[in-house]
C-alpha cells in the first residue's frame, strides 16, 4: 500500500522546548544560594533519604542520577544539596512547579501556536511567524546573527574546528540555501530569542529542538542540554534516524519497541526501512504499521495543538512497602485527601478558565497477599464527575468498593476491615478528565458550583494554583514531567525499589511517593495511559476517552499494538465499535454529571458507560422551561433553577451521524421540543442501543 508523504511535511517549522532540570531550577530560583551548587530535588519520604526526582547539571557531573536515593546521592556527591518537594496534605505539592511552568508557557506562546505537552515542555508551531520573517527580513539579509542562535547545533553541518561558530553563522546567512533550511534558520532565530526572553523574565534556562515536525523537534531538544538548541535540517534526517536506537523514539520505549527488537530484529529506527509498509501493517495493524513506516522516514504529520491548559487534573499517592493500606478506612482517609486536592483544582479551573471536567477516574494498585501475580490486575474505574467535594469523595469511595469487589471478590470485601490482610493497596489516585469549556449561556452553573463548594478565590489568595498545567496521576503512580510520551518509555527512567503503581513494570518509572503524573498528552489522553498499563482497560477507555484521544495516531498505534499482541479479536472489535461511537457517547457523558441521581451512579460506572443515556432520556421526559432546549437536563434535586442547558445549536450534528439510522431519527426527534415528550422514553430503542454497545 503506497504511503504518501504529507504534502506540508517539510514546510512547517516546529520547535520543542524543554526546561532544563526543571524542578531544580525552580528550587534554585527560590533559593538563589543554591545556584552553581550540586542540587537535587528529593521526594519527601525519609526512607534512605528519599527518592531523587530531579538532578541539577552540577550534580550530574558527579554521577548523581535520578535512580538514586538521597543517601546514595550524598555518598556520590557529599556536597549535594537535597531540596525537598513541598508537602501538602501529607503528599507532594507540585503547584509551585506547575505555576512556574505556566510562566514559561505564557512567554513561549507569544510567537506561534503553543501546545503545553507537560509541566516543563512545550511544542510551538512557528510556521507563520517564520514565513512572515522570510518575507520581511530573511536571515541572509541580517547584519548580525544573535549569539544565542550562533550557538545552535545544526545536525549534519560539518564544523571546521575553531571556526565552528563561523560555520553556523554562514549556515544562517546562506542566500542559496534550500527553502526548507531557510525556514529552519528563521525558526532557530525566533527560538533563540524566545529562550532568552524566558531566561530574562523567569531566570529559567531551556533547551530546544527545531525541525519540520514534532517528532524530530522532540528528538533534537534533548540532544544538547542544558541551555542549547539543535536544528534538524531535512537533509540530516536519514542519517539521524539510521543509528538512533529504536527505544529512544517517542512511543517506542515500551512494549512496541521491545516487540520490534524481539520479533523483527529492529534495533535502530533505520532498521525499520527494510520492511515494507504491508509487512509492518501485517505485524502491528494498519495504523501502527503505517506510523512505523513513516517514522522510519522521519515523517510525522501530527499537528501542534493549541493548548495552554491541562487536559486533566489528578492527585495520587503511593504507599510502598510497609506503608501499604490494608483497611478500607485507611483507603477512605487517603481517598478523601486526594479528592480534596482534586476538588480545589477543579474549582480553580472552573473559576479561572470556565471549564468543567466530566469524567472521574480512580486508579489504584494493589496486591493480594500470597498471590504474586495479583499486583498487576487492579482495574481502574470511571464514572461521570459530580461537582462538590462530598460527592466526589462519595464517588471515589464507591468506585473503590466496586474495584475491590472485582479484585478480591464479594466475600472478602464484606470483611470490611480486611482482617485477614488479604489485600493491600500500594497506590491510589483520582483524576478528572474530559474537560470542556462551559457552553455559552450556561454561566448559572458557576453559581451552583460555588454554592456547593468552598470558593476558589480563597484558594487563589493563598496560592495561585489556578493557571496550572495538567497534573494528573496516571495509573502508574509515577511522577512524570513528561506525560504520555515518556510514560510509555522513550527514556529509561529510574526504577523505584518500592512497589510501583505501574502494573506492567514496563521500564517506565519511578515514583515513589511522588503523587502526580503529568498528563498533558499531546496525543495520548489519560485513557490511553489506562489502556496501556492496565489489564482491564476497555471500560475506562470507552468512558473517558475523548474523540481526539481516540483518533490520534499514537493512541491508535497503541491500540493496534495491544490488539495484535494482547487482546482477543473480540475485544478489538469492541474497541473499533466503541471508537465509532465516541462522540455521541461523549456528548451524552457530557450530560451525565448533572443528570444522575446518586443511587444510580455506581451502576453506571460498574455496568455501563452508556446507561447514562437511559437516565438522560428519562430526565428529558420532564417538561422543559426556559428559552433554550436542554438536552442535558439536570436532576431537579441537583440543580433546581440553576439548570445547565445546551442550546440546540451548540450540539454538533455530526455526532448523530454515528448512530444507526433508527436511533438517529429518534434522537433528532428528541432534540425537537415539541416532539420530545412523545418520542423519548425509558425502554426506547436508543436506550437499548447504548446498553447493547456496552454489553457487547
Ligand atoms: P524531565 O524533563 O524528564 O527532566 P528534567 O527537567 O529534570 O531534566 P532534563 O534537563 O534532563 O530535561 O522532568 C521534568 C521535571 O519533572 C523534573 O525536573 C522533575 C519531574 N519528574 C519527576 O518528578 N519524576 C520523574 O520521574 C521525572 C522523569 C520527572
Amino acid at each position: 500500500m503506497p504511503v504518501a508523504r504529507p504534502e506540508s511535511s517539510d514546510s512547517r517549522v516546529i520547535a520543542h522546548i524543554d526546561m532544563d532540570c526543571f524542578y531544580v531550577q525552580v528550587e534554585q530560583r527560590k533559593q538563589p544560594t543554591l545556584r552553581g551548587h550540586p542540587t537535587a530535588v528529593v521526594q519527601y519520604n525519609s526512607w534512605k533519604g528519599g527518592a531523587l526526582i530531579a538532578v541539577g547539571y552540577e550534580a550530574r557531573k558527579y554521577g548523581v542520577k535520578r535512580s538514586l536515593r538521597g543517601d546514595e546521592a550524598k555518598k556520590v556527591c557529599p556536597d549535594i544539596h537535597l531540596v525537598q518537594v513541598p508537602v501538602a496534605r501529607g503528599k507532594a505539592d507540585l503547584s509551585v512547579y506547575r505555576n512556574a511552568g505556566s510562566e514559561v508557557v505564557s512567554i513561549l506562546s507569544r510567537k506561534g501556536r503553543c501546545e503545553r505537552a507537560s509541566i516543563d515542555e512545550v511544542y510551538l508551531d512557528l510556521t507563520e511567524a517564520v514565513k512572515t520573517m522570510l518575507a520581511e527580513n530573511p536571515p541572509e539579509r541580517l547584519e548580525t546573527i544573535s549569539e544565542e542562535a550562533i550557538k545552535s547545533h545544526v545536525l549534519g553541518l560539518h564544523l571546521d574546528g575553531a571556526k565552528a561558530r563561523d560555520c553556523v553563522r554562514e549556515w544562517f546567512l546562506r542566500s542559496d540555501a534550500d527553502h526548507r533550511d531557510k525556514l529552519l534558520a528563521g525558526g532557530a532565530l525566533i527560538v533563540a530569542e524566545l529562550r532568552l526572553q524566558v531566561l530574562r523574565e523567569t531566570e529559567f534556562t531551556c533547551s530546544a529542538g527545531i525541525a519540520h515536525n514534532k517528532m524530530l523537534a522532540k528528538l533534537a531538544s534533548g540532544m544538547n542540554k542544558p541551555a542549547q538548541q539543535t536544528i534538524v535540517p531535512y537533509s540530516s534526517v536519514k542519517k539521524l534516524l539510521e543509528s538512533l536506537p529504536i527505544k529512544k523514539m517517542k512511543q517506542l520505549g515500551g512494549k512496541l519497541g521491545t516487540s520490534l527488537q524481539a520479533d523483527l530484529g529492529v534495533n535502530t529506527v533505520g532498521d525499520l526501512l527494510q520492511f515494507s509498509v504491508e509487512k509492518l501493517q501485517e505485524c502491528y495493524g494498519i495504523n501502527t504499521g503505517t506510523w512505523l513506516w513513516n517514522i522510519a522516514r522521519g515523517i510525522c504529520g501530527e499537528e501542534v495543538q493549541s493548548r495552554l491548559l491541562p487536559k486533566s487534573h489528578g492527585s495520587g499517592k503511593t504507599f510502598p512497602g510497609p506503608r501499604a493500606l490494608k483497611t478500607v478506612s485507611a483507603v477512605q482517609k487517603w481517598l478523601y485527601e486526594l479528592c480534596e486536592e482534586l476538588n480545589e483544582r477543579l474549582l480553580c479551573d472552573l473559576e479561572q478558565n470556565k471549564r468543567i471536567a466530566r469524567t472521574f477516574t480512580l486508579h489504584a494498585s494493589a496486591y493480594k497477599v500470597n498471590d504474586s501475580e495479583s499486583l498487576k490486575k487492579f482495574p481502574s474505574k470511571s464514572c461521570p464527575l459530580r461537582y462538590g467535594i462530598a460527592k466526589i469523595q462519595e464517588d471515589a469511595l464507591n468506585l473503590f468498593h466496586a474495584v475491590l469487589r472485582e479484585y478480591v471478590g464479594i466475600y472478602h470485601v464484606r470483611t470490611k476491615e480486611n482482617k485477614h490482610h488479604e489485600w493491600a493497596i500500594t497506590g491510589l489516585s483520582v483524576s478528572a478528565s474530559n474537560i470542556v469549556v462551559i457552553p455559552s449561556g450556561t454561566h448559572s452553573i458557576m453559581k451552583y458550583f460555588h454554592n456547593q463548594n468552598q470558593s476558589c478565590t480563597s484558594i487563589n489568595k493563598s496560592n495561585d494554583i489556578c493557571n496550572q498545567d495538567t497534573a494528573s496521576l496516571s495509573s502508574s503512580g509515577l511522577l512524570l514531567a513528561d506525560p504520555q510520551i515518556e510514560t510509555y518509555g522513550d527514556e529509561a527512567r529510574a526504577k523505584d525499589d518500592m512497589p510501583s503503581l505501574s502494573p506492567d513494570g514496563d521500564g517506565t518509572e519511578v515514583c515513589k511517593d511522588v503523587p502526580v503524573v503529568m498528563q498533558f498528552a499531546d496525543n495520548l489522553g489519560p485513557t490511553s495511559i489506562e489502556t496501556e498499563q492496565h489489564g482491564s482497560m476497555e471500560e475506562s477507555f470507552s468512558y473517558s476517552g475523548s474523540e481526539n484521544d481516540l483518533g490520534s495516531k499514537p493512541t491508535q498505534s497503541k491500540m493496534d499494538f495491544l490488539g495484535t499482541g494482547l487482546k482477543s479479536e473480540k475485544q478489538k472489535r469492541k474497541f473499533e465499535k466503541e471508537k465509532g461511537n465516541t462522540s455521541i457517547l461523549r456528548f451524552f457523558h457530557g450530560c451525565d454529571p448533572c443528570s444522575f441521581p446518586e443511587n444510580a451512579r455506581l451502576k453506571t460506572f460498574e455496568e455501563s458507560g452508556a446507561s447514562s443515556s437511559g437516565k438522560l432520556i428519562q430526565e428529558n421526559q420532564q417538561p422543559m422551561t426556559g428559552p433554550t432546549l436542554s438536552t442535558c437536563n439536570m436532576g431537579q434535586d441537583d440543580f433546581r433553577s440553576d439548570a445547565w442547558r445546551y442550546k440546540t445549536d451548540e450540539i454538533d450534528p455530526t455526532v448523530l451521524n454515528e448512530l444507526p439510522p433508527e436511533i438517529q431519527a429518534e434522537v433528532r426527534a428528541w432534540l425537537q421540543p415539541q416532539k420530545r415528550a412523545n418520542t423519548v422514553k425509558r425502554g426506547s430503542s436508543i436506550f437499548h442501543y447504548f446498553s447493547r454497545t456496552t454489553d457487547s
